[in-house]
């Protein structure tokens, strides 16, 4: 797409004369290009002159213009406060031209101004983040005549502020209160990037060129158009999860990276490590009501401490976070990951690899555990159905079990997990049942393809002694 000008009639392109000009640009680039050719767009600034004969900017004047471009700056594309008539942006714009509209830009610096006088205030992402979330949403919804938008704009600009130096951040700008066009009323020029920069050095090793540091927007961004968010070494996996869809994909590249994770009420998450170990949590990661999955982690747990549970029956329930993974009442997919204790902390097995709690009046859930290591826990896995809490079924198979106390314990009355083809070594109990209760079902469910090298009893029943 060929976009002409910015915003040409704010200064000198507000006559016929312009908009004339703009169309026999588009057309001779129509000559030029062929079968090949772009669409022409004219980036105008709000929709002044859209439409109007006297200009030329009449749809059968610009018969060569595919659509108009129009940065607009508002809180609200749909707020009506801003046009006399009541109605909003697209509604206006409707009147005016029956050509699809293009929102050039939009969007919030990141600097909140608390005295335009002095310039004094602070950096606030979340600001930003809510005003370009909000605009990015109504633009994706508006297709029955807008076909796109651009934020303003990809990285901070230090030479903007006049008043400032271009090798320093500076405040300046302009007063914005025409309208609802900005958070804080005041546009701060320098502080427009969905990514901040820095000098050499600030964020990472020094390497000679200037840093950047990706603002809360940008996740924002990449979850909405791509479903995906990438984290790098130095960044904050919660960071990502927070900012991500129902649905969405958090995609964790090769790094350690130390830091608790929690996810809640979050379902459909992807946790997607480096397919070979190389993503390395030194800490632990607990669900809450959140049915998603995590793949091709290594996890070094430490002591979690507690957390803390509320839900329609519970205030505060507390639960130990001595585990690579804790899920409550959670229907959770673990594969292909490497689970044991920080090898720098406990110098005996500890704690879990992954524990699972239905508590009561949960739904019955299907855990998938599949082709993971978990190794020197004191369970690899435990499952605990609550009274009156759903039962836990699913699948736990092709996992590698190595010298955990205990390889997996189903603690209460109604786990009863598909457990096949395991190789549990060297521990007390491959498989430890508390209660003889659904017993024979639930070792019908255990099936001879697991082995037990090096375990003092392949199955063990607490009620059985035996
Ligand atoms: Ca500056
Ligand atoms: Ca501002
Ligand atoms: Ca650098």
């Amino acid at each position: 797409m060929w976009a002409i000008g910015n915003e040409n009639n704010y200064h000198n392109g507000s006559e016929y004369d312009y908009y004339s000009l703009c169309n026999k640009l588009a057309e001779i680039a129509y000559q030029l290009e062929g079968d090949t050719y772009h669409p022409v767009i004219i980036v105008n600034g709000h929709l002044t002159n859209i439409g109007v004969r006297e200009k030329e900017a009449e749809d059968m004047q610009l018969n060569y213009i595919d659509a108009w471009g129009c940065s607009v700056y508002l809180e609200s594309f749909y707020d009506t406060r801003w046009h006399t008539d009541q109605r909003n942006l697209f509604e206006v714009y409707e009147e005016k031209s029956l050509k699809p509209i293009i929102i050039t830009a939009y969007g919030s610096d990141a600097f909140y101004t608390t005295d335009p006088e002095t310039l004094e205030g602070y950096e606030d992402e979340d600001m930003q983040a809510d005003w370009v979330r909000d605009n990015t949403l109504e633009i994706m919804a508006a297709t029955d005549v807008c076909i796109g938008g651009c934020v303003m704009e990809y990285s901070d600009e230090w030479w903007k502020d006049e008043n400032g130096d271009p090798s320093t951040h500076d405040t300046g700008g302009y007063e914005a209160t025409m309208g609802n066009t900005s958070p804080d009323n005041y546009a701060n020029e320098e502080y427009w990037g969905i990514v901040q920069i820095g000098p050499d050095g600030t964020w990472s090793e020094p390497d000679g060129l200037d840093d950047i540091r990706r603002r809360k927007v940008y996740y924002i961004l990449e979850a909405l158009y791509k479903g995906e968010i990438d984290v790098v070494p130095g960044e904050s996996i919660q960071n990502a999860i927070d900012n991500c869809i129902d649905n969405g994909v958090v995609h964790v590249l090769e790094g350690t990276y130390e830091e608790d994770i929690s996810i809640r009420d979050t379902n459909g998450l992807r946790l997607m490590g480096d397919i070979n170990g190389g993503t390395i949590v030194e800490g632990t990661i607990s669900f809450e009501d959140s049915d998603s999955s995590i793949e091709d982690f290594t996890i070094h747990y430490k002591d979690g401490g507690t957390l803390s549970y509320s839900d329609d029956y519970y205030t505060d329930f507390k639960l130990l976070k001595d585990a690579g993974i804790t899920a409550i009442n959670s229907e959770i997919t673990v594969k292909n990951c490497i689970i044991m204790p920080d090898q720098d902390i406990f110098m005996t097995n500890y704690g879990k690899g992954i524990q699972i709690w239905n508590l009561y009046g949960s739904l019955d859930i299907n855990p998938v555990i599949e082709d993971n290591l978990i190794q020197n826990a004191h369970t690899g896995i435990y499952l605990y159905s609550q009274a009156f809490g759903g039962a836990i079924n699913g699948i736990i198979q092709d996992n590698d079990l190595q010298d955990n106390d205990y390889g997996i314990v189903l603690r209460m009355h109604k786990e009863k997990p598909y457990i096949d083809n395991n190789t549990i070594s060297n521990s007390i109990h491959g498989i430890h049942l508390t209660y003889y209760d659904l017993y024979f079902e639930r070792c019908d469910n255990i099936t001879e393809n697991n082995t037990f090298p090096g375990c003092a009893d392949d199955i063990y029943c607490d009620e059985l002694g035996e």
